[in-house]
């Protein structure tokens, strides 16, 4: 039986275990920490305790070591796949339209509070480290040392409350400087209180600059194309159709895929991101700008005498893109590592909560696609570890979880009530192996961020173990057609979600359940837009 209460600021949690020794009693009564590291964009296909072809062939082994002694979640959601609305669910336990952060930009509803601002209230030390990505200042937190905006990999700005909140550049690669300032947060807190830390990496975010000792990882590896690599959307609505997110057309030569050599060539003169490229060269140091050019400039000069064009090009620039985004993934799995090495040497194992999650899927040229946004599993779908102190090592979870969930969790395990208005739910007894009767049987998900770069049509649905209804709405505009069309698709026989079912008369019953319990959300939640 475990109990918390609070003595003045300090949260003391009393531990009374019967048949426990007196050494393992002191270790349960210091307070749980909470370690929240979140990545931009990783995908559970690249993470090899999920076991998915790509990982076996660019592992995760110190992922793989915090599954190993922890929960992993199957069933992991977002409520709405892009990165501030994610943070925004994360910080309030609310959806978008309760916390106002339906897009990238602007939105944030500053007078929620956030979950930080509770357990720093209640004697948690609390910081922020690495992609904030809010529209608003951090709330809530004691120390802070954030990017501006989306961040850079190389030589990023940061600031800080020591900074008086101005950036300033600090030499390095991002996701190892965010883990040197979550030590650095530690090696400096008040020992004497718990603490919350949200460790926030900005890897594997586009544009995929890998770190200079990994640059010719994995280069003579061949990666697997996707099944659904060549899909033609078929039976799917228009949005599948109109959206700008695909390897083929989307992914620019330079930007993207870093043929620096084409820049002086007139035909990609006009290619999207041209000055962001030139942008990242230039935030270089010559050191660094030498390991990439003898990289990538020999490849590059073989590519271009190879004069791909069609289905040769479009796998060409797939290996391209994977080959950069697992070799920003080595960076995040060594600095977890290296994170965990230190909670071990500190001691800090027994009583800290580490949880890894990203903040939302991504397409790994599932589809034909990059990016995320959309409902369908690869975006909608994270992957979330979380290693809980004497729980569920080693084990595995498939209840329906979301990220409007981590806000209660991490009150429930400072043994604070949830607010009321909070919706998510508190995982904390799946971490001790039960799943309650009353565990939610659907997920709602709404994506807003319409007309907007990738151009995904806004869309709301539900999901549930097996079945998946989408509804995708909006006007006509200068570019596109107004839409209003459904999807239906059953996960079990088509995982890959190739076969829209909707207004197939032998799935009516289950469309009607599903359309029922959209109606209900939408009624409940007071959606306003649909
Ligand atoms: C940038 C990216 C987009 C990406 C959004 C949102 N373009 O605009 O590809 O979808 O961020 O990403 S980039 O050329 O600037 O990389 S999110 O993770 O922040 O939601
Ligand atoms: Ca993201």
């Amino acid at each position: 039986m475990e109990k918390l209460f609070q003595t003045g600021a300090l949260i003391v949690p009393i531990v009374l275990f019967s048949a426990c020794n007196a050494k393992q009693k002191v270790a349960e009564q210091k307070p749980l920490n909470i370690i929240h590291i979140m990545t931009d964009d990783h995908s559970y296909q690249t993470l090899s305790a999920y076991g998915h072809p790509l990982s076996k062939l660019a592992p995760t082994p110190n992922l793989d070591r915090l599954a190993a002694q922890g929960m992993l979640f199957r069933q992991a959601f977002v409520e709405n796949s892009l990165s501030t609305p994610s943070r925004a669910c994360l910080m309030t336990g609310l959806y978008s339209h309760q916390n106002g952060q339906r897009q990238l930009g602007e939105g944030i509803d500053t007078t929620k509070t956030f979950f930080s601002e509770i357990l720093k209230e209640h004697g948690y030390q609390t910081g922020v480290v690495g992609k904030w990505h809010m529209q608003c200042e951090p709330k809530g937190f004691d120390y802070y040392h954030i990017f501006d905006d989306q961040g850079d990999y190389y030589n990023p700005e940061f600031k800080s409350k020591e900074s008086g909140g101005k950036y300033i550049r600090e030499e390095g690669y991002a996701t190892t400087l965010t883990t040197d300032h979550a030590i650095e947060f530690l090696d400096h807190r008040d020992k004497e209180k718990p603490f919350c830390l949200l460790v926030h990496h900005k890897a594997p975010h586009r544009n995929w600059l890998p770190e200079t000792k990994y640059l010719n990882l994995y280069e003579d590896v061949e990666f697997p194309y996707p099944d659904t690599f060549y899909d033609d959307y078929a039976t799917r609505s228009e949005a599948a159709h109109t959206q700008d997110m695909n390897i083929r057309n989307t992914m620019t030569m330079i930007y993207d895929l870093k043929v620096d050599e084409l820049s002086g060539n007139k035909a990609y003169d006009n290619e999207p991101w041209r000055d962001s490229w030139e942008a990242l060269k230039a935030r270089m140091t010559p050191e660094q700008f030498k390991a990439w050019t003898e990289a990538y400039k020999p490849r590059n000069e073989k590519f271009i005498d190879q004069h791909l064009t069609g289905d040769e090009l479009l796998k060409w620039k797939y290996q391209r893109y994977i080959k950069d985004y697992v070799r920003c993934i080595k960076s995040v799995d060594d600095q977890v590592g290296r994170l965990l090495d230190y909670l071990e040497k500190e001691g800090l194992m027994d009583n800290t909560v580490i949880v890894y999650t990203s903040d939302q899927g991504f397409y790994m040229g599932e589809h034909g696609w990059f990016d995320k946004r959309f409902m369908y599993e690869e975006s909608f779908h994270t992957p979330l570890l979380i290693r809980y102190p004497g729980k569920a090592a080693g084990s595995e979870c498939k209840a329906l979880v979301q990220n409007i969930d981590y806000a209660p969790t991490y009150l429930d395990i400072a043994g604070i009530e949830k607010p009321e208005y909070m919706e998510g739910t508190s995982l904390v007894p799946l971490l001790n192996g039960e799943t309650p009767k009353e565990w939610r049987k659907y997920l709602y998900y709404h994506y807003y961020d319409y007309p907007a770069v990738h151009y995904v049509r806004r869309h709301d649905g539900v999901r549930d173990e097996r079945y998946k209804l989408i509804h995708f709405y909006g006007e006509k505009n200068k570019r596109d057609a107004a839409i209003n069309s459904n999807e239906l698709y059953d996960l079990q026989a088509d995982p890959n979600e190739l076969h829209n079912l909707y207004g197939d008369p032998a799935y009516q019953e289950i469309t009607d359940r599903l359309q029922k319990k959209l109606d209900e959300y939408r009624t409940n939640l007071k959606i306003d837009e649909y």
